[in-house]
């Protein structure tokens, strides 16, 4: 019998590629078909058929808060009653900008955008503009959203420039980006000697969650720091994700660097399209209408999506918000680790404030290629059992998970109990 999902996902087929509006969302890597999600209420989300699922996506990142936080709806329901887009300066805005440079020591200035995309793709024409310099480099396994220039994967040899990794990119634009390995010093090292006076930026995700959660070695960012400041080249940390969910002071706060730009995404729209670059006055200035670096858009700086952003970033800063929400993912990767382990299964796990990285990995991976090796196979049958139970976690075996202030105790308990029949399951070869 044909369900609900699967009529909606057929139909959806036919008009949409893939049947959804991103990638990920079409379950590829896991198989079978996407939920339909049809409403969302603290830390569940209810799909078409009525099924409902404790979320550990969270829309990615954003629902910092779970969902339908009735002051966020509320502040969203009051600014909508006011219209929903002048295309022209408002009050909210100036707020949510002083907010941003509040709460972020490094940044001077922003400029607010409608997604992660359109902000990492001007920091990187932001830098370029302000160096006269041409040369990006990013690191393999860090995604910056879908520009043409972040579209390119590690050249043949380890320092040559990078090839597409989408059909449609020329390669006369990645030709400009240098792809680095993630956690590796002796390349960053060679890659300033080589290259270090024509690096216009380096755009790094400070702890990276786009090929699963993997944290930077000791010294990455203080070494990065150093050559960027040495060779006049400007370090944009890419906060999209991390931005205000690993911590009050997002990844940059805990690790006591200051970027010379920063972009931000995700939590601080509270689900709605806001993001944000920002950082040193001196850079920011070179900004259209001020400077010679047009940067613009119909919906920046949305009245809706602002009251969205500044309800959001108020709640998050109670006091004991980040202290409950990492003893809370702690719980769940604490409680995985130790049930897969009674269960002999080949699991790891992690968290970093409100996010989380789940490995089929007996150890935690600390770069692109030990990420690799995790167990897709294991990993689809584990999602796929926490799916059927109840439980959504991202469908991707290199994709972070979240938790939400929305979370409780008992929450995560009920998720690992599901997990503890998963991983029984797993170790007893039954496919699920
Ligand atoms: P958006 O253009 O999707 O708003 O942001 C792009 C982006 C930029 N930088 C970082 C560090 C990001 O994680 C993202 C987007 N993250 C993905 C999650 N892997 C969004 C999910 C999706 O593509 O559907």
């Amino acid at each position: 019998m044909t369900t609900q999902n699967q009529m909606l996902f057929e139909r959806a087929q036919r008009h949409i590629p893939g049947g959804v509006n991103s990638p990920v969302r079409a379950f590829r890597s896991v198989g079978g078909t996407p939920p339909f999600i049809a409403r969302g209420q603290g830390a569940r989300i209810t799909d078409a058929e009525g099924k409902t699922y404790l979320d550990y996506v969270g829309s990615w990142g954003p629902m910092i808060l779970g969902h339908a936080h009735p002051e966020v709806i509320a502040a969203v329901q009051n600014a909508a009653a006011d219209g929903l887009s002048f295309g022209a300066p408002i009050a909210a805005e100036v707020e949510l900008a002083e907010t941003l440079c509040r709460l972020v020591p490094a940044l001077e200035m922003v400029r607010l955008v409608s997604s992660g995309t359109e902000a990492t793709m001007s920091a990187i024409r932001l830098a370029r503009g302000h160096t006269g310099r041409d040369l990006l480099v990013k690191f393999e396994g860090c995604y910056h959203g879908h520009s043409d220039s972040l579209l390119v994967k590690a050249g043949s040899g380890l320092l040559t420039f990078g090839n597409p990794s989408s059909s449609g990119v020329p390669a006369d634009v990645v030709k400009h980006t240098l792809v680095l390995p993630y956690n590796d010093p002796q390349a960053l090292a060679d890659a300033f000697v080589q290259h270090g006076d024509k690096i216009a930026a380096v755009i790094v995700e400070p702890i990276a969650g786009n090929m699963n959660l993997i944290r930077p070695q000791a010294e990455f960012h203080a070494q990065l720091r150093a050559l960027t400041h040495q060779h006049g080249a400007v370090l944009i940390f890419d906060e999209v994700m991390t931005g205000f969910r690993v911590g009050a002071r997002s990844a940059q706060g805990l690790f006591g660097i200051t970027p010379d730009l920063s972009t931000f995404g995700k939590v601080i729209g509270g689900g709605m399209p806001l993001a944000a670059f920002g950082g040193r006055r001196e850079i920011m200035e070179n900004i259209a209408p001020l400077g010679s670096v047009y940067q613009a858009g119909t919906l920046s700086g949305n009245p809706v999506a602002v009251a969205a952003g500044l309800s959001t970033l108020r709640l998050i800063q109670e006091p004991g918000f980040y202290e409950r929400l990492g003893k809370l993912t702690a719980q769940l990767t604490d409680g995985l680790s130790q049930s897969a382990a009674r269960h002999g299964v080949a699991f790891s796990a992690q968290a970093v404030g409100g996010m989380f990285g789940l490995y089929f990995t007996p150890e935690i991976p600390g770069n692109f290629a030990e990420v690799m090796r995790a167990d897709t196979a294991a990993f689809s049958r584990f999602f796929h059992a926490m799916l059927a139970a109840g439980h959504y976690f991202a469908p991707s075996a290199f994709e972070a998970g979240f938790v939400s202030a929305a979370h409780t105790e008992a929450d995560i308990d009920t998720t690992l109990a599901a997990a503890d029949t998963a991983f029984a399951a797993l170790q007893a070869g039954e496919a699920n």
